[in-house]
């Protein structure tokens, strides 16, 4: 399948990872099981090319069906103990957030980290805003790694993981609505690895 841009799923994973992307989640809204199996089976071939982890959103059985290296559920999915149970201990488990209530019932539950977001408006997902205010309570209050979505771009980067403490970013349109992939995700990673040096 090819999007917008004319890259296959493959293409883009290959291009995010060689600008520095540590992580893909694979995220499908309008794929029916099959096909969502059949784009995670690529995105997955294309992860271990690249030597990076692929998390699975939303579907437990599809991250189990593919042995990916983790799942992602937000608030309405499986509840993350419940995920955590059918995906064993070894699997990556990924909580959606948007409070410090919910980040600290994710980690009780087993998560490896929290998505916490959206931190600023998004024409991607419609959903409420935290800001890096409600960001950084999330962070100061959780042990495991906060990273930040919604409306991150490479110019609010630096500023929002010095701020916060977050342990990273994850984007979407900050990179994939980029004519040039590899550029956009390796700014983003030299943003968040500046900032982190800073600790
Ligand atoms: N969760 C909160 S905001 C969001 C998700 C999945 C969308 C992020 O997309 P973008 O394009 O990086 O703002
Ligand atoms: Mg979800």
């Amino acid at each position: 399948m090819i999007d917008q841009s004319g890259r296959t799923l493959s293409e883009a994973v290959l291009l995010a990872a060689d600008g520095g992307a540590t992580v893909v989640q694979l995220r499908e809204k309008d794929c029916a099981g099959r096909e969502f199996t059949e784009r995670a089976n690529i995105a997955l071939a294309a992860c271990r090319s690249a030597g990076i982890p692929l998390i699975i959103n939303d579907r437990v059985d599809v991250a189990l069906a593919i042995q990916a290296d983790g799942v992602h559920v937000g608030q309405d999915d499986l509840p993350a103990m419940t995920a955590r149970r059918l995906i064993g201990p070894d699997m990556l488990l990924g909580v959606s957030v948007k409070s410090v209530e919910q980040a600290l019932a994710a980690q009780a539950a087993g998560a490896d980290y929290v998505g916490a977001g959206a931190v600023f408006q998004t024409g991607t997902k419609v959903s409420s805003v935290i800001g890096i205010e409600g960001l950084k309570a999330i962070c100061e209050a959780v042990k495991i790694p906060v990273v930040a979505i919604g409306g991150m771009s490479v110019q609010n980067g630096k500023e929002v993981v010095e701020f916060s403490g977050c342990a990273g970013v994850a984007a979407i349109s900050g990179i994939f609505g980029e004519s040039n992939v590899v550029d956009a995700a390796r700014e983003f990673r030299m943003a968040v690895d500046a900032a982190k040096g800073k600790r």
